[in-house]
């Protein structure tokens, strides 16, 4: 099990976390998502995963890595 956090930007309200949330939870490999709405930190975690995969899910979502 491993565990990062990435920050994302544009998100500004509870459907904007969900839509994130659904997105990355959908990546393989990946177990849980939190999202921190007031800093923009997303933290994965999970085994498998890769950057490039969290950074396509979050563009599939609408939002952008910082
Ligand atoms: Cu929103």
């Amino acid at each position: 099990m491993s565990e990062k956090t990435y920050t994302v930007t544009g998100m500004t309200c509870q459907h904007c976390v969900d839509a994130v949330t659904s997105e990355v939870s959908g990546v393989a490999g990946v177990d849980a998502v939190a999202v921190d709405l007031g800093t923009g930190n997303v933290t994965v975690q999970g085994e498998g995963f890769s950057d490039d995969e969290i950074a396509a899910a979050i563009d599939e979502a609408g939002y952008a890595l910082a």
